[in-house]
């Protein structure tokens, strides 16, 4: 608990820019949950080095991924929004939970086996740890809560099994974290092959659609997505293309599936696909005319910076200085 209310905690990676799935599976709904909450949101550029980074361009995806976090409709001067690596207490509790954790366990991470398969050329241990240093993330700040879209959830149980290990030898020492995924939206699927997760680091630019995509994109790419040869606007798990394109158009309009396949009795895909991308450029319109007036305002964006990691560092060091002492590290003399 901080001032009395339970703790939230996410975060994404740190490079690319942010999606539609990114924005529909977690941030929307950070943004829910923000009121009722204390908010922690992290920006993991430590979880991008996973993957070999050019520093600059990195360097600027932090820092527009921290700019769309608050442009979402994040108050940074309620909400403690920093960069992971600001708060060197993560890599010092990744390092003791990595003790804490089994390799078997490791092993039968889905991401570790997919991001393996994807980046052949360097399997590095950063990758195969990579849920070590997520479980510190969490852990660090007493999270009750994580909302994360479906693709994270093994994380979250790996994070939650290494919680209640520590806490079975030391006492309490952590809380143990529920995963909050949504029931609409928690895996937005490429529009290119439905079978496959929008993700940010997909090649075809086609099958994204970017929280920054002009409107014009925005409608190409819902026109050009792949459906099926039917005609008729109807969920169905033989339909994947048009379920997913009903799934997104259900998040930005809030309406259930049933009215949509009522609205679009008799007018076939053109409309629909239409219509989607006319919401969605709608929905996403005020994000990102906040991202340019907060892109072009530095010192705001620097001292909200600094205000959270200060904050961060607080949290994080009241957590870490409690591990230290129950492991048995011998305290600093001051
Ligand atoms: P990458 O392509 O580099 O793996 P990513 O697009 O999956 O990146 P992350 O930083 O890994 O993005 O994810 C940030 C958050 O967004 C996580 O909570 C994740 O579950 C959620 N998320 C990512 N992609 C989707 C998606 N297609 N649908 C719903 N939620 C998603
Ligand atoms: N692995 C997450 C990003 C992430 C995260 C976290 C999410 C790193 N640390 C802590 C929630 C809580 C991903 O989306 N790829």
């Amino acid at each position: 608990m901080i001032n009395d209310k339970r703790i939230i905690y996410s975060g994404m990676q740190a490079t690319g820019t942010l999606t539609l799935g990114n924005y529909l599976g977690a941030l929307k709904n950070w943004v829910t949950l923000s009121s009722e909450y204390e908010c922690i949101y992290g920006v993991m550029d430590l979880h991008s080095l996973t993957v070999r980074q050019v520093p600059a361009k990195f360097r600027k995806s932090a820092r527009s991924i921290y700019a769309l976090y608050v442009a979402a409709g994040l108050d940074p001067e309620k909400n403690c929004i920093y960069y992971q690596s600001h708060v060197s207490g993560h890599a010092e509790l990744s390092w003791i939970l990595g003790c804490f954790t089994y390799m078997g366990e490791l092993n039968r991470m889905t991401q570790f086996k997919d991001k393996s398969a994807k980046h052949a050329d360097n399997i590095n241990a950063g990758l195969y740890t990579y849920p070590v240093l997520m479980a510190a993330d969490i852990l660090l700040y007493q999270a009750d809560l994580v909302p994360i879209g479906v693709d994270q959830k093994q994380h979250l149980e790996i994070t939650r099994d290494i919680a209640q290990r520590f806490n079975a030898i030391y006492g309490d020492v952590f809380t143990v974290p529920e995963a909050y995924v949504p029931k609409t939206g928690a895996k937005i699927m490429s529009l290119q092959d439905p079978m496959k997760k929008m993700s940010k680091s997909d090649e075809n630019v086609n099958a994204t659609i970017l929280l920054l995509d002009s409107k014009d994109d925005i409608l190409r790419k819902f026109k050009r997505a792949v459906t099926d040869s039917d005609s008729a606007v109807r969920y169905a798990e033989e339909k994947p293309g048009i379920s997913n394109l009903m799934g997104i158009y259900s998040c930005v309009t809030g309406k259930s599936f049933e009215e949509i396949e009522k609205e679009f009795d008799g007018r076939g895909y053109g409309d629909f696909k239409a219509a989607v991308g006319e919401a969605v450029a709608d929905a996403l319109a005020p994000l990102k005319a906040r991202y340019q007036e907060l892109m072009a305002d530095k010192a705001y964006l620097d001292s909200m910076i600094k205000m959270n990691d200060e904050k961060a560092q607080y949290y994080a060091s009241k957590t870490l200085r409690k591990v230290q002492k129950k492991v048995g590290l011998t305290e600093r003399i001051r």
